[in-house]
C-alpha cells in the first residue's frame, strides 16, 4: 500500500467517530500524492505524515460558570496546538453547540496549511467549546468567557499559542477573554487577535476574512480572463466572514443577492443592503427575517437554499459541508463558474469534485480564507512592535497576501501537474514549506 493510503487508513483507525478531521486529512493527503510519491522513503522514515496529522498537544478541560438563574452550567473547552514548526500555534476559538474535539482538529488540522500560504510565522491550532453564545446575557456571556480563560491561560501566551475569533467568538468575546488574561497573568501582551481597537487591535481585522475572500476571488478570475464587476453573486452566512465579503464584493461592482443564517435565507433582488445588514447581525444580534421584514425587496425563506439561486459566483461564508453535491449540481445548472469559500471546509469532497470537473474555477478555504489569520498575524507584529498601522496600510499588505498566495497556490498546481486544480496547488504549497521546517527542526 503507498505511504498515503497507510497514513489515512491509521488517521481513521486512530481517531474514530471525527468524520470532519479525516475528510479534512484525506482532502490534503489526496493532493499531496504526487509530491510524496516522488520522495516516499524519505518521509516514510521520518514519519513525516504520521506527525503532521497528529496534533503536538490537545488541551481538553471543564467549563463551570453560572447562569442568571442561578444554576451552574458545564461546557467542555478545547485548545488543539497541532503544529509549531513555523511559528506560534494560531486560529480562532469556535464557540457553537456542535464543537467537538473531531471538528476542532479538523480546524486545526486546515489551519496548518492556511497559516504557512500566508507566509507569515504562524503555526496551526483551534479551540472552542460547545457553549452557545446565542440567547445568553452579556453577564453569561462573560463569565463563560472568564471561566474558559481560568484554564486556558497557562496554554497560550503571544509567543507560544495567539488565539482569535471563529464562529460565535467576536470583539465581545475576545474582550472578555483578553481582560481575564490580563488580571489572571499582568501581562499586557498580544495573547489574542481581533482586539478591539482601543486595546491592541488592528485596523481592518474585522473586514480582513471577507475583503481577503474577494481579494483572492478578484485574482483568481483575473488570471482566468474574468471580471468581478457586474456579476450576481450568492453568500450564505450572515457573521462576520459574510458581511464583509458581501460588502467588497459590492465595492468591486458586483450584485450580492443572497445571505443566510441558520434558520433561513435572504433573496434580495436589489442586491443586499451592508448596512441594514450589520445593523440586524453586528448591533441588534437578530435574526434574519428582521432584514427582510424592513427591505420591501427581500423575500425571506426558512431552511436551507442559497445554492438554488442563479449566479455567476458562490461565496459559502456560513460552516463546514454546507454545500453538497446536490448544491454543486444546482450551481452549474445555473451557470456559477466560480466558488470560493469564505467558510472553512463548506464543500463536500464530492461536491468540490464535481465542481472541478464541471470547469467550475474552485479556491479553497484554507487559501481564500487565509486573510482573517494572515491580518491576525499583522495585529501581532503590530502589538510587537507596540505600534498601530493605518486601515490603508493594512488592507494594502492584506490585498498583496491574498494575491501573492493566488499565485503560490496557482503556480505549484502547474508545476506539479494540474494546472487549475486550485485545492492541489493550495495543499501542496502550504505543505512544504512546513515539511521543510518539520524536517529541519528533527524529530520532535
Ligand atoms: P459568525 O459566528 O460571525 O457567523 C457564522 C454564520 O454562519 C452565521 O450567519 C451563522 O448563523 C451561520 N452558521 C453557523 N453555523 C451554521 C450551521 N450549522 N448551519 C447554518 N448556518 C450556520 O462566524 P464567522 O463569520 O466568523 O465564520 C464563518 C465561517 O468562516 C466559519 O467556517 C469559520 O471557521 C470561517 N472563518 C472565519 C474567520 C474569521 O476571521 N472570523 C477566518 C477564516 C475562516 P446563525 O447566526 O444562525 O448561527
Ligand atoms: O479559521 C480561521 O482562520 C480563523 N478563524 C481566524 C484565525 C485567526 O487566528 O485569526
Amino acid at each position: 500500500m503507498s505511504y498515503v493510503d497507510e497514513v489515512f487508513e491509521l488517521v481513521v483507525a486512530k481517531n474514530p467517530a471525527q468524520p470532519e478531521f479525516h475528510q479534512a486529512v484525506k482532502e490534503v493527503l489526496e493532493s499531496l500524492r504526487v509530491v510524496i510519491e516522488a520522495n516516499e522513503e524519505a518521509y516514510r522514515k521520518d514519519a513525516l505524515l504520521e506527525r503532521i496529522c497528529t496534533p503536538e498537544r490537545q488541551i481538553l478541560f471543564r467549563v463551570p460558570w453560572v447562569d442568571d438563574k442561578g444554576q451552574v452550567q458545564v461546557n467542555n473547552g478545547f485548545r488543539v496546538q497541532f503544529n509549531s514548526a513555523i511559528g506560534p500555534y494560531k486560529g480562532g476559538l469556535r464557540l457553537h453547540p456542535s464543537v467537538n474535539l473531531g471538528i476542532i482538529k479538523f480546524l486545526g488540522f486546515e489551519q496548518i496549511f492556511k497559516n504557512s500560504l500566508t507566509g507569515l510565522p504562524i503555526g496551526g491550532g483551534k479551540g472552542g467549546s460547545d457553549f452557545d453564545p446565542k440567547g445568553k446575557s452579556d453577564r453569561e456571556v462573560m463569565v463563560f468567557c472568564q471561566s474558559f480563560i481560568n484554564e486556558l491561560y497557562r496554554h497560550i501566551g503571544a509567543d507560544t499559542d495567539v488565539p482569535a475569533g471563529d464562529i460565535g467568538t467576536g470583539a465581545r468575546e475576545i474582550g472578555y477573554m483578553y481582560g481575564q488574561y490580563k488580571r489572571l497573568t499582568g501581562l499586557y501582551e498580544g495573547v489574542l487577535t481581533g482586539k478591539g481597537l482601543t486595546y491592541g487591535g488592528s485596523l481592518a481585522r474585522t473586514e480582513a476574512t471577507g475583503y481577503g475572500l474577494l481579494y483572492l476571488t478578484e485574482e483568481m478570475l483575473k488570471c482566468n480572463g474574468k471580471d468581478i464587476a457586474g456579476k450576481t453573486v450568492v453568500i450564505s452566512g450572515s457573521g462576520n466572514v459574510a458581511i464583509y465579503a458581501a460588502q467588497k464584493a459590492q465595492q468591486l461592482g458586483a450584485k450580492v443577492v443572497t445571505v443566510s443564517d441558520s434558520t433561513g435565507w435572504v433573496y434580495d433582488a436589489e442586491g443586499i443592503d451592508i448596512a441594514l445588514l450589520k445593523e440586524v447581525k453586528e448591533v441588534k444580534r437578530a435574526r434574519l427575517t428582521e432584514y427582510a421584514a424592513a427591505r420591501p425587496s427581500a423575500e425571506y425563506h426558512d431552511g436551507k437554499g442559497v445554492w438554488t439561486v442563479k449566479c455567476d459566483i458562490a461565496l459559502p461564508c456560513a460552516t463546514q459541508n454546507e454545500l453538497n453535491l446536490e448544491d454543486a449540481k444546482a450551481l452549474v445548472a445555473n451557470g456559477c463558474f466560480a466558488v470560493a469559500e469564505g467558510a472553512n471546509m463548506p464543500t463536500t469532497l464530492d461536491a468540490t469534485e464535481y465542481l472541478q470537473k464541471n470547469g467550475v474555477l474552485f479556491c479553497p478555504g484554507k487559501a481564500a480564507n487565509a486573510g482573517g489569520v494572515a491580518t491576525s498575524a499583522l495585529e501581532m507584529s503590530q502589538n510587537s512592535e507596540r505600534l498601530s498601522w493605518t486601515f490603508e496600510e493594512v488592507d494594502s499588505k492584506l490585498k498583496g497576501i491574498m494575491v501573492n498566495i493566488f499565485h503560490n497556490l496557482d503556480d505549484a498546481a502547474k508545476k506539479y501537474g494540474m494546472e487549475g486544480n486550485y485545492v492541489a496547488g493550495a495543499n501542496i504549497a502550504g505543505f512544504l514549506k512546513v515539511a521543510e521546517a518539520m524536517t529541519a527542526q528533527g524529530i520532535v
